[in-house]
């Protein structure tokens, strides 16, 4: 606490620092929440990066800064209540702070009276969750994508997480209980169609864009008296990518109405009406900018970013656990568990996710 104390200290801001707290449930970073005894600011947010995931974090800060501040030169904004969190610089003017031992920390401004969910909530919300998706897409939509940088190479490209997915298999000793043995089946049937969105990338069907990375129900902040989106944060992952990733994300993450952490795997179903309420929003912004071949993808991306995700955390569980924070040692494989019931779900429901995509065209 004294040290954490001592590193929020570091970032200029008035007044005493009150009270530091964990804060959120990010599976990389380390996030607290610093109060102050202050009249203007009275919280921000203090975030320990995990260097060993995000190998160039100053890249980060620079794509965080380049993103946020194009955000807010744009006019459209200013009819709604839409903030970016700001970046925080330190007493000299640094992005970031190097403690003792090298490690890396970052402070961001607090968006007040506002509050996020682990889950959708009811159908308002999920039109506000896709509603945040597409604006922030559009206003970064004429940001060139040669003023990001590639902060986290191969993310979101699927048969790269196969190839290390094979690696790993090969040399682990994980047994084959009937969870190990159903998640081998399930990857193993569905290897070629991985594939899908990477093509489509390579034949030039879908372009390269600036995307959030990891636009989750819980990274969109609801404004706690008007109920509507005001902002998405956790910006770390925002670099050139296909805004299917994104697209898919939202979308797996809004319609399990059970969450990613429940204990319930078994039960783990996608909800198509919540599909319809999110993307009416996200399409009423991003309808702007997507040419029609992209909404052909649409229903791939919802199927594959809920599949790739359950691969990552397989993959995670039988390398032992390296990549994502576990309170056990099962824990990575219930989150796949969780995933792929998810994405079998989205299979079960292809003609009707097809279908609401089909009607917003
Ligand atoms: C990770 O740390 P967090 O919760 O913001 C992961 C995302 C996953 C998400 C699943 C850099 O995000 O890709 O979708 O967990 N971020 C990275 O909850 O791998
Ligand atoms: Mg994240």
């Amino acid at each position: 606490m004294e040290n954490l104390i001592a590193i929020a200290e570091q970032f200029k801001l008035q007044g005493k620092t009150l009270d530091i707290r964990e804060y959120g449930h990010g599976n990389i970073n380390d996030t607290f929440l610093v109060t102050l005894d202050s009249k203007t600011e009275k919280h921000f947010i203090l975030q320990h990066i995990n260097t060993h995931i995000f190998r160039q974090p100053k890249l980060i800060m620079q794509n965080m800064r380049t993103v946020t501040e194009h955000i807010r030169k744009s006019a459209s904004i200013e009819k709604h209540r839409w903030e970016m969190p700001r970046v925080l610089l330190t007493k000299d003017g640094l992005d970031h702070w190097l403690d003792s031992n090298g490690e890396f920390w970052r402070a961001l401004s607090f968006i007040d009276n506002a509050q996020s969910f682990d889950t959708i909530q009811d159908f308002a919300h999920g039109r506000e969750v896709g509603y945040a998706l597409g604006l922030f897409h559009n206003l970064i939509s004429n940001l060139t994508i040669e003023r990001l940088a590639d902060t986290l190479e191969g993310f979101h490209i699927t048969p790269r997480y196969l190839q290390l997915y094979d690696e790993v298999t090969e040399r682990s000793n994980a047994g084959k209980s009937p969870e190990v043995h159903y998640c081998l089946k399930f990857v193993s049937e569905r290897r070629t169609w991985a594939h899908v969105l990477e093509n489509a990338k390579a034949q030039g069907l879908l372009p390269l864009r600036p995307i959030h990375g990891d636009p989750k129900v819980n990274n969109v902040m609801i404004d706690t008296d008007s109920g509507k989106a005001i902002s998405i944060v956790d910006l770390d992952t925002v670099k050139p990518g296909l805004v299917h990733y994104d697209i898919g994300d939202c979308i797996r993450s809004g319609c399990n109405p059970l969450g990613e952490e429940t204990e319930e795997w078994e039960a783990v179903r996608f909800e198509p009406d919540l599909c319809r309420a999110i993307l009416q929003d996200y399409l009423s912004q991003a309808k702007k900018f997507l040419a029609e071949i992209e909404y052909e993808f649409i229903y791939d991306a919802i199927r594959l970013i809920a599949f790739e995700l359950g691969l990552r955390f397989f993959t995670d569980y039988l390398e032992g656990n390296v990549y994502f924070k576990v309170r056990h040692e099962k824990h990575n494989l219930v989150r796949s568990l969780i995933q792929f019931k998810l994405t079998e779900s989205i299979e079960s429901y292809e003609k009707a996710i097809r279908k609401i995509i089909q009607d917003m065209r």
